[in-house]
């Protein structure tokens, strides 16, 4: 069910965002303008469209998508995923982005009234969570 997703979410903890930035292969000076965001989450749905807006003052990105069909995606970190996949089963939004040969999986769930996301690529694991602010 998407609908719980739906609303602002504002990032209040994070863990192990650098080192999944640079399994993701994201230059320095990018993992520090990354780790400095805060950003708000935005989760929206129009019919089965769903929007996940990641706002922050340094860059913003923005995914319109249908369950379980393809895009291709821009990361904020600028990477070009392609067949980029969303499907939601058992209150879980897993997103699996695919590009050169790679792959990770960022899974989203709520515990407790919080957005909870983890990323993941290979044995890397990050945790970022979530507060609901409307
Ligand atoms: C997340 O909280 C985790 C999504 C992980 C995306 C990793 C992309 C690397 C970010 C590189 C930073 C680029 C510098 C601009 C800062 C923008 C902040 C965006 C951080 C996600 C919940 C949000 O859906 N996703």
């Amino acid at each position: 069910m998407v609908d719980q997703f739906v609303g602002t979410w504002k990032l209040c903890e994070s863990q192990g965002f650098d080192e999944y930035m640079q399994c993701l292969g994201v230059g320095f000076a990018t993992r520090k303008a990354g780790a400095m965001a805060k950003p708000n989450v935005v989760i929206s749905k129009n019919g089965d469209e769903i929007c996940l807006k990641t706002e922050s003052s340094l860059k913003t990105t923005e995914l319109k998508f249908r369950l379980g069909e393809e895009f291709d995606e821009t990361t904020a970190d600028n990477r070009k995923t392609k067949q980029t996949i969303i499907t939601c089963d058992d209150g879980v939004l897993t997103q699996v982005q695919k590009w050169d040969g790679k792959e990770t999986t960022i899974k989203r769930e709520l515990k407790n009234g919080q957005l909870v996301v983890t990323c993941s690529m290979g044995d890397v694991k990050c945790v970022r969570v979530y507060d609901k602010v409307k």
